[in-house]
C-alpha cells in the first residue's frame, strides 16, 4: 500500500530486478553483477526489501492519543473470524455428533478459542507486579544543555513518554495502599533511542550491591510455606532481614514514614536514586541525581484510611489515575537534576554519590528543574501496554551514563534478563508499547515472537553482501561512546569501601527532619509493624536499629511493644536537618481533589448545586453523596447522587460538606441502625453519616457545614470549635473556608502533635 515506504521500496526494487537485473543495493541503482569483494566504506540505506517481504508497519503506535487511530487497533472487519481470518457463524456451540453427542476432536474454532485462552497469562514481574500506567509528553526547559548533549534534554525538545507506577511486593492483583515503595519508572521515546528512567518515590535503597537484592525481595516476599501476608512488610522474615541488614535502616525508615502510603501517585516524587554521569557537547562530565517533582504536592494517606481503602476500593490508585487523566486534570512532575562535579572521589560533601543508600539533601545541592512531564492518555489496553512494558536502566541514550555504584551495576544485568523469562523471548523490544521511536538496524535475527520480517543476506559485520550495511556510527553522528573514565588497578575483592558502613547519619539526618507529626506517624507505623513480628529476638534487634539513630524514636516504639529501650551501640553524631524532606508547612494546589458533599431530601438542595459548581470550577471534584441514589428533587435543576450511603466511605474523599444533618435512611441499614439508636438518645442523623464523619475527623480531612448540620456533627462527636470544623451560614461559605483548609492536605492539628 501507499501508506508503507517499506512496501514501496518492495515495489521499486520489483521493477529494478525487472528491467536491470541485481541490485547492489541503492534502489534504482543499477549494480554489478557480482558484489564487490572488499568490505564497502560508504554508509548507504539497506537493501530493500524482496517484493514480498515487506515488514509489518514499523511505526510505534506509543504516544497517540489513545483511539485516534485505527491503525493502532489489532481488530478489524465487521466480523467474527478464526486466528486465520476465517469467518465464523457461531461462537457458542461446540461442534457436534447430534443435538446431544459427543463433541468433536474437529472443531478447530473450539480447540483454537480454548487454546488461546489457557495462555493468556504471562509470568507477573518478580517485583513490581502490580502497576498503572499513563502516555504523556516531556517538555525539556532547555536548561540541562550545559551538562548534557542528550536531545531531549537540550531546546525546547517534546518527547513522547509512557510512565509506569507500582508497589513492589505485591502481586499482581494486591491492593494499591499498601504501605511499600512505589516505583516510578518513565520511557522516554527520544529520537536518540529510548532512555528509561526507572526510579523509586524513595531517593535510596535497601542495598548496596545488586548480588543482595534477591535477599531482600525473599525477606519481604510472603512467607514461603503459606504464602502470607500479602504487599506487607509487616511480617518476620522482612524485620528479619533489615535488622540484620542495618544498611537498609534508612530505606526502612522511608518506607515507615507517610511517603510508603501515598495519597496518589499524582502526589509522589519520584528519584533515580542512582548517581549518574551527564556528558555535554564537549565531552565535559557531571555527576547528577534525578528528581521529579509533583506539581501537586507530596501527599499522603493516614495509615488506617489505607488499611480502610484496601478493602473498600483496592484499585484506589490505579482509579485516581485513570479517572484524572480522563477528566483531563493532567498530572504533571518537574524533571530536576542535583549537579555534583565529576571528582576523582566521586563525593560531595563528604557524601559518597555511589552509595544508592544515601540522599544529598537538597539544601546541599538544589534540584534544578530541566523540564516537564505531563501523563495525557490512558492505555487503550492494560495488558499489551501496562503489562507488557519493559524498563531497563541500561537503556540510555547519547550525553547519559551511569557510574560505578554497585547496584546499578547488577540492575543493568537484571532487567534485561528479567523481560526474557517475562515476555517469552528476546524479541520484546518489537512489542508495540517497547519499540523505540528511532530507526533501528540491530542484526540481531528470529527467535520467539519475531515479528519484524528481516530481508538483507548478511546479518554481521563486516560484510560485502549487504553493501557493507549496516554501518558504524561515530562521535559525529550520535553514537552512544561510554565515557572514557580511568579505571583505577586494583585488586579483585568482594569488599565495600568504608564510606558503605555509616547506615545510621542518613536516617538520624531525615528523622530530624520531620515535624513532629510525621514523626508521630513514623512512631506508629514502626510499632504496627513490629509489633506484627511474632519472633522477640526480631522486635528487640529492631529496637535496636531505633536506638541507633535516635532515642526518643526508640523510647517511644519500645513503649508500643512492650519492651525495654536499648542503648545506642553507634555514636549519635549531629546531622543538619534538611527541611525539604518534610510534606508539611507548604500550600498547594487543589487540582482533582475530591470534596463529599452529604445531604437528603431536606438539605439545603439550592446551596449543594451552588457548591458542586464552585468545586468543579475551583478544578475539583464534587461527590454528592445521598441515602439513595437518583436525582434529590430541588426546586428548579434536581441534584444527581453520585454515591449513596451504602456505597460512600469517607476515605474517597478529602474534604467532606455537610448540608444539612441527613435523616436515617429508608434501607435496611440505615432503618435497622436507626432504630437501635445510640446510647438512649433519638438517632436524626444516619448512623453511616456519622461514620463518615467521625473518620473523616481522625483522619485529619476538613469538615464544612451548614443548614443545620450542627445536630450531625455533634451526633458524630466532632468538637465544634475543633481545628478544622467549620460551620457557616451558607455553602458558599463553607466551601471557602475548607478550600483553605484543604490547601495544606490535611488539619494536622488533628494529629495532636500540632504539625
Ligand atoms: Fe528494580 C522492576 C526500580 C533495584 C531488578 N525496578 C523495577 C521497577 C521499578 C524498579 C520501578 C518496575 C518497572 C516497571 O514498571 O515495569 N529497582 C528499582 C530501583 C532500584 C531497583 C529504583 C534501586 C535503586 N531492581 C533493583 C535491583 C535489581 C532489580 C538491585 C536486581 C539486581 N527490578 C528488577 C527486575 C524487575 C524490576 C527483577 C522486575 C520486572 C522488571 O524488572 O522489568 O529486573
Amino acid at each position: 500500500s501507499e501508506k508503507n515506504p517499506l512496501k514501496a521500496a518492495a515495489q521499486k526494487a520489483a521493477d529494478v530486478l525487472r528491467e536491470d537485473g541485481p541490485t547492489d543495493g541503492v534502489p534504482g541503482k543499477p549494480a554489478a553483477q557480482t558484489p564487490s569483494v572488499a568490505e564497502p566504506t560508504e554508509p548507504h540505506a539497506p537493501l530493500p526489501p524482496k517484493p514480498d517481504q515487506a515488514a509489518p508497519e514499523t511505526v510505534s503506535p506509543t504516544g497517540r492519543p489513545t483511539g485516534a487511530d485505527q491503525s493502532t487497533n489489532a481488530q478489524g472487519d465487521a466480523y467474527l473470524t478464526t486466528a486465520q481470518g476465517a469467518r465464523l457463524y457461531d461462537t457458542d456451540h461446540s461442534l457436534k455428533a447430534g443435538e446431544r453427542g459427543p463433541v468433536l476432536l474437529q472443531d478447530h474454532h473450539l480447540r483454537e478459542k480454548i487454546t488461546h485462552f489457557d495462555h493468556e497469562r504471562i509470568p507477573e514481574r518478580v517485583v513490581h507486579a502490580r502497576g498503572a500506567a499513563a502516555h504523556g509528553v516531556f517538555r525539556s526547559y532547555g536548561t540541562a544543555a550545559k551538562v548534557t548533549k542528550a536531545a531531549f534534554l537540550t531546546g525546547e525538545a517534546e518527547t513522547p513518554v509512557f510512565v509506569r507506577f507500582s508497589t513492589v511486593l505485591g502481586s499482581r492483583g494486591s491492593s494499591d495502599t499498601v504501605r511499600d515503595t512505589r516505583g516510578f519508572a518513565t520511557k522516554f521515546y527520544t529520537g536518540e533511542g529510548t532512555f528509561d528512567l526507572v526510579g523509586n518515590n524513595i531517593p535510596v535503597f535497601f542495598i548496596q550491591d545488586a548480588v543482595k537484592f534477591p535477599d531482600i525481595i525473599h525477606a519481604g516476599k510472603p512467607h514461603p510455606d503459606r504464602e502470607i501476608p500479602q504487599a506487607q512488610s509487616a511480617h518476620d522474615t522482612f524485620w528479619d532481614f533489615v535488622t540484620l541488614h542495618t544498611e537498609a535502616t534508612h530505606h526502612t525508615l522511608w518506607n515507615m514514614s507517610d511517603r510508603a502510603i501515598p495519597r496518589s501517585f499524582r502526589t509522589m516524587e519520584g528519584f533515580g536514586v542512582h548517581t549518574f554521569r551527564l556528558v555535554n557537547a564537549e565531552g565535559a562530565t557531571t555527576l547528577v541525581k534525578f528528581h521529579w517533582k509533583p506539581k501537586l504536592g507530596v501527599h499522603s494517606l493516614v495509615w488506617e484510611e489505607a488499611q480502610l481503602i484496601n478493602g473498600i476500593d483496592p484499585d484506589f490508585h490505579r482509579r485516581d489515575l485513570a479517572d484524572a487523566i480522563e477528566a483531563g486534570a493532567y498530572p504533571q512532575w518537574e524533571l530536576g537534576i542535583q549537579t555534583f562535579p565529576d571528582s576523582a572521589e566521586q563525593t560531595f560533601e563528604g557524601i559518597d554519590l555511589l552509595d544508592p543508600t544515601k540522599i544529598v539533601p537538597e539544601e546541599l545541592a538544589p534540584v534544578q528543574p530541566v523540564g516537564l512531564l505531563t501523563l495525557n492518555a490512558n492505555p487503550s489496553n492494560f495488558f499489551a501496554e501496562t503489562e507488557q512494558v519493559a524498563f531497563h536502566p541500561g537503556h540510555l541514550v547519547p550525553g547519559i551514563d551511569i557510574t560505578d555504584d554497585p547496584l546499578l551495576a547488577g540492575r543493568l544485568f537484571s532487567y534485561l534478563d528479567t523481560q526474557i523469562s517475562r515476555l517469552g523471548g528476546p524479541n520484546f523490544a518489537q512489542l508495540p508499547v517497547n519499540r523505540t521511536h528511532a530507526p533501528v538496524n540491530d542484526m540481531h535475527r528470529d527467535g520467539m515472537h519475531q515479528t519484524a520480517v528481516h530481508t538483507g543476506a548478511a546479518p554481521y559485520r563486516p560484510n560485502s553482501l549487504d553493501g557493507g550495511c549496516p554501518f558504524l556510527a561515530g562521535a559525529d553522528t550520535g553514537a552512544y561512546i561510554e565515557t572514557p573514565v580511568e579505571v583505577p588497578t586494583a585488586r579483585k575483592q568482594r569488599e565495600a569501601p568504608a564510606s558503605f558502613s555509616d547506615h545510621f547519619s542518613q536516617p538520624r539526618l531525615f528523622w530530624r527532619s520531620m515535624s513532629p507529626v510525621e514523626r508521630e506517624h513514623i512512631i506508629a507505623a514502626y510499632t504496627f509493624e513490629l509489633g506484627k513480628c511474632y519472633e522477640q529476638a526480631v522486635k528487640e534487634r529492631g529496637l535496636q536499629v531505633l536506638a541507633n539513630i535516635d532515642p526518643e524514636l526508640c523510647e517511644q516504639v519500645a513503649t508500643g511493644l512492650g519492651l525495654p529501650a536499648p542503648e545506642a551501640t553507634v555514636p549519635l553524631t549531629a546531622v543538619d536537618p534538611s527541611p525539604a524532606l518534610s510534606q508539611l508547612g507548604h500550600t498547594w494546589p487543589l487540582d482533582g481533589r475530591v470534596i463529599g458533599i452529604v445531604t437528603d431530601e431536606r438539605g439545603d438542595l439550592d446551596g449543594v448545586r451552588t457548591v458542586r459548581r464552585a468545586v468543579l470550577d475551583a478544578g475539583m471534584v464534587p461527590l454528592v453523596i445521598a441515602p439513595a441514589g437518583g436525582k434529590l428533587d430541588a426546586e428548579g435543576e434536581p441534584v444527581q447522587v453520585q454515591r449513596t450511603f451504602a456505597t460512600a466511605r469517607s476515605v474517597e474523599y478529602d474534604a467532606v460538606l455537610l448540608a444539612g444533618a441527613p435523616g436515617p435512611g429508608s434501607d435496611a441499614y440505615g432503618a435497622r441502625d436507626a432504630k437501635a439508636g445510640d446510647a438512649g438518645t433519638e438517632a436524626t442523623t444516619d448512623p453511616r453519616v456519622l461514620l463518615m464523619l467521625s473518620e473523616a475527623y481522625r483522619h485529619g480531612k476538613a469538615i464544612g457545614g451548614w443548614a443545620g448540620a450542627e445536630t450531625a456533627l455533634d451526633a458524630a462527636g466532632v468538637p465544634a470549635g475543633a481545628p478544622g470544623v467549620v460551620t457557616a451560614n451558607s455553602g458558599t461559605s463553607a466551601l471557602e473556608q475548607v478550600t483553605r483548609l484543604l490547601g495544606e492536605h490535611r488539619v494536622w492539628e488533628r494529629f495532636g502533635t500540632g504539625g
